[in-house]
């Protein structure tokens, strides 16, 4: 019986080995007394455990010693005023210890960190202090040695793949977690991109197999979906969100899977789950097969604030159901028809309601007429619209500073996506060196969580200093750069 055990029970069965490397600081050791600090670089980004320590300098230290410790990706984060942080996530996502030490002592902080730099303020000590011994241990479940180098011969593709596979590297723990700094979680959208990528890079198909599984032993929602998250530390526990399409993007990572694998196996046992999201995604549509909107948080799509998403949405499930077909057809499946022929109608349900003709664009009045990026790509995604016809509305999108625009990595994979879909090869690499060459110019290691060119401060969470700055969905460069030989 496939039940939540026996998913679970997969997901163990598919545990990965986590592999350590311990590193060092430019500083060796430092001298210090009440109101010093330093701060150490280990030279790139980690996902790990610091230790470090503490001894006398003269005389006996006589009094306890307090320390503050701040964790930062970047440097800004070293730097930032945390007293100020009025972001809503929880400010506890920002990185900072308070240490009493009552004695000269070793120190390995029990908790774990995803960093470059680490200041250590002394706050208080009675007489001078000796720090040293400083290590970071990383850990990752990526295999640096499976990963051979792109053969791309430009020098900033070769950049952004370099950092696209560090920020894979440093999500890739005992689950593929969206941000090591935060959430610290395994959600559905980022799950599947970095799969992706993971396929073209580390190839690390026990990862992969683990994640799908510890999502069909969640709870669905009333409407049938999936949770859009799932908490596996300290014990295993179903996400509260069920995000209609993510629930719809599950179904597109089994068929990347099988798409890389061939295994059959895993589809079988994860196969009735896949169809019960479309089954239930058909279920909310109209009488003009057109998604009708429902409560709480039913869409993602993107950060962007203010964003009308149905029209997207329905897109998602387009290229969900163009995917899922394909999917059946190659395993021989008895219900082929009964999704491959919704695509034709459902596709020109979606030309005939909301498809604008006189502004040659999708707007229309399901999103309150807002003109969006996103709902043009996701259409060109779900093949309502192709050809010169798609490269135009593409084009003109980006350029018009009236349509919402994407923020975040994750839309502007799809975005990418569809450039290469319409054969915009040339488009999609100047895409890419532009946005995710942007974020390398402001001296990101690994990429961001959310990116916008002319307000590097945004934050879906109203504060930057809870953005997290090694995040999952940002990976992707590395498998387009890999898989279309950029
Ligand atoms: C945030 C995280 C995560 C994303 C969700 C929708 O909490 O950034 O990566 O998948 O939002």
């Amino acid at each position: 019986m496939k039940d939540k055990n026996y998913f679970l029970s997969k997901a163990q069965e598919n545990y990965p080995k986590l592999n350590f490397t311990v590193l060092t600081p430019d500083v060796s050791e430092f001298t210090a007394s009440s109101g010093d600090s330093v701060i150490l670089d280990f030279g790139k980004h980690a996902v790990g455990h610091f230790s470090f320590s503490l001894d006398n300098v003269d005389r006996f230290m006589d009094a306890p010693v307090r320390l503050i410790i701040r964790f930062g990706e970047d440097m800004r984060e070293i730097n930032d005023d945390i007293s100020q942080y009025i972001g809503n996530v929880s400010k506890t996502w920002l990185q900072e210890e308070i240490l009493n030490l009552d004695y000269p002592q070793k120190t390995e902080m029990p908790r774990r960190y995803a960093c470059r730099y680490i200041k250590i303020t002394v706050d208080s000590t009675n007489f001078p202090i000796r720090l040293f011994d400083f290590s970071f241990t990383a850990s990752t479940s990526a295999d640096i040695s499976a990963l051979e180098p792109s053969d791309t011969k430009d020098a900033l593709l070769k950049k952004i793949d370099c950092v696209a596979t560090d920020t894979l590297k440093d999500c890739m723990q005992t689950f593929f977690e969206d941000g090591p700094k935060r959430d610290r979680r395994l959600w559905i959208g980022d799950l599947r991109l970095e799969a992706l990528t993971n396929y073209y890079t580390f190839k690390n198909l026990e990862i992969v197999k683990r994640c799908l599984y510890l999502f069909a032993a969640g709870e669905c929602n009333k409407l049938g979906f999936l949770p859009s998250y799932v908490y596996e530390t300290p014990y295993y526990k179903s996400g509260e969100a069920n995000i209609a399409d993510y629930a719809l993007l599950y179904v597109v990572s089994v068929c990347d899977y099988y798409e890389h694998t061939a295994d059959i196996s895993v589809v079988n046992d994860l196969l009735q789950i896949c169809k019960s999201q479309l089954d239930s995604f058909e279920a909310i549509l109209d009488e003009n097969l057109i998604v009708t909107r429902q409560d709480g948080w039913f869409a993602f799509i993107d950060w962007c604030p203010g964003l009308e998403k149905l029209t997207a949405l329905q897109g998602v499930y387009l290229y969900t159901l163009e995917r899922f077909s394909e999917l059946l057809k190659a395993i021989g499946d008895k219900d082929f028809n009964k999704y491959s022929s919704l695509l034709p109608l459902v596709r020109s349900a979606c030309k005939k309601h909301l498809y604008n003709e006189s502004s040659n664009a999708f707007i229309n009045g399901l999103d309150n007429k807002q003109f969006s990026v996103h709902s043009q790509i996701w259409m060109i995604l779900g093949g309502v619209i192709s050809g010169d016809e798609a490269k135009n509305l593409l084009l003109s999108c980006l350029d018009n500073k009236d349509a919402k625009q994407p923020v975040t990595p994750y839309m502007r994979h799809y975005v990418t996506e569809a450039m290469l879909k319409l054969g915009m090869k040339e488009n999609a690499v100047q895409y890419l060196k532009n946005l995710w060459g942007g974020m390398i110019e402001l001296g990101a290691d690994t990429f961001w969580e959310a990116y916008v060119p002319d307000d590097p401060d945004f934050s879906p969470y109203y504060d930057r200093k809870g953005n997290s700055l090694c995040h999952a969905w940002s990976c992707t460069p590395s498998y387009f750069i890999r898989k279309y030989k950029m």
